[in-house]
């Protein structure tokens, strides 16, 4: 069936199309299967993806016509193929006429992904008009409230020095406290690993209250601020509130330094904005472990890392997992720092579309993933600021001094790329980032060559 009659547009404009502000644009990168044609088949995308199906139905009015997706651009060559989705046919709350990220999803990485006409097809970008800003949540919370709290300048704070509790899974509720006292000697901010909860083995009744002590005593010791990123993802809505009702409870009057940490992917837009609209006076940490299932470079559907980011602002995330660029252990490269300018910045140009915010509030981009004080003064060249909040679990926990002077030396590889200097000769002065090389010898190899002699070490 031929529906490029009905579904294909390529006289709009895009530029008219951003201005006039009915539509949210959406680009792909799509393929058909062999032998098909293109343009046919981009008709039939934006039928499956909007208000169409393979046969034409005789229900159809002109009022529905007025809803379709509209074909207006395509380039088979670079497989470029990009939507028009008139604002009206996303589904609004009825509570308070928002809009939700599930029915974004629905419609533009819904049934389309999977049609036995197309070979594949990924969300690479997407573009939202003003009205649409204006009826997302956004976040409530943001890094800000986090150096406020910290006692750092709330416009510029820099580097947050966290970790995450390792070993993964294991610790009992003393063990666990003592790992989060040990880094809270010399660090910020300590973070659940994404399988933490309420195991047998350490229910959170018993381990909260002495992660809170251990906090407690932390800042004490230091005269500093802590901070604890719990996680409260779990399938029952009532669940995840009884776990951070307890967390808030447990915290009483230093609740300010207990943020909500959602396993965001797997637990999908619902676990969210549950957290998002039941506890907006806590930063909300987004995980988004499982990602890479769809947002790898490997595959060719769903959408992009760049796009899930984009997607957490909406939603309001105070904070989101962007990677580490190519300087961890996960999947990345350096232009994944595109991905922390697109949610902390007022505007941003995108793969396609630039993003205005209107004022939206920005997600902090949080790095994690093999991270250690090595690799971080490569890591913040390539990104040019240090606003971040970073996460390193091995890069703490495997120094071979303390967990403290892990924390440290973390701290350290921060002011090493903040005052331009070399780390080598920066090891020099500051002991926790010269034991990093010793703590991490592959590392210390790879991106310092020669370190050993410069060190003096055998
Ligand atoms: C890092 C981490 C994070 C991943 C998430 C882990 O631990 O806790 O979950 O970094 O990846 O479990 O591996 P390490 P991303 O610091 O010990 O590597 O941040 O890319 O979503
Ligand atoms: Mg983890």
């Amino acid at each position: 069936m031929d529906q490029t009659r009905r579904y294909v547009a390529l006289d709009l404009k895009e530029d008219d199309l951003i201005r006039e502000g009915r539509h949210i644009l959406v680009a792909y990168r799509m393929k058909p299967k062999a032998g098909a044609d293109y343009l046919s088949m981009a008709a039939h995308f934006a039928a499956e993806s909007s208000t169409g199906t393979n046969v034409e139905v005789s229900t159809t009015d002109d009022f529905t016509r007025r809803l379709d997706a509209l074909v207006y651009h395509i380039d088979e060559a670079r497989e470029d193929l990009r939507l028009a989705y008139p604002i009206d046919l996303f589904d609004r709350n009825v509570i308070d006429g928002r809009f939700m990220l599930v029915s974004f999803l629905t419609l533009t990485v819904g049934n389309n992904q999977g049609m036995g006409e197309i070979e594949h097809a990924r969300m690479i970008d997407f573009h939202v008009p003003p009205r649409v800003i204006q009826m997302f949540d956004g976040p409530a919370r943001g890094i800000a409230d986090l150096w406020r709290v910290l006692g750092r300048p709330v416009d510029a704070g820099g580097y947050i020095a966290g970790t995450i509790i390792k070993p993964k899974l294991g610790l009992r509720p003393e063990p666990f406290a003592k790992a989060a006292y040990q880094f809270w000697l010399g660090g910020d901010f300590i973070k659940n690993d994404e399988p933490q909860g309420n195991q047998v083995f350490a229910p959170i009744r018993k381990t909260l209250p002495l992660v809170y002590d251990a906090l407690k005593r932390a800042q004490d010791e230091t005269g500093q601020a802590k901070l604890f990123s719990m996680n409260i993802s779990a399938d029952d809505y009532h669940e995840m509130r009884a776990r951070a009702d307890f967390a808030l409870e447990t915290f009483g009057p230093d609740a300010d330094k207990l943020a909500f940490l959602v396993d965001g992917y797997l637990g999908g837009p619902g676990m969210v904005t549950t957290i998002r609209r039941q506890y907006p006076g806590q930063f909300l940490h987004y995980h988004r472990a499982g990602h890479g299932a769809i947002t790898s470079p490997s595959s060719k559907r769903g959408y992009s890392a760049f796009v899930l980011a984009k997607m957490s602002r909406l939603q309001g995330a105070s904070g989101i997992h962007v990677g580490s660029m190519g300087h961890g252990k996960m999947e990345g490269e350096d232009e994944d720092k595109w991905i922390a300018y697109m949610i902390e910045r007022d505007a941003c140009q995108g793969p396609v579309y630039y993003q205005d915010w209107h004022g939206m509030k920005p997600t902090a981009p949080i790095i994690s993933g093999g991270m250690n004080a090595l690799r971080l003064p490569g890591f913040f060249e390539n990104l040019g600021h240090g606003n971040i909040i970073n996460t390193a679990g091995g890069g703490s926990y495997g120094h071979i001094d303390s967990p403290a002077a892990g924390a440290r030396s973390l701290r350290q590889a921060y002011e090493c790329w903040k005052a331009g200097a070399d780390p080598v000769e920066w090891a020099r002065e500051h002991r926790d980032f010269a034991r990093a090389f010793v703590s991490f010898p592959d590392d210390a190899d790879a991106l310092y060559p020669g370190w050993r002699e410069k060190l003096g070490v055998g």
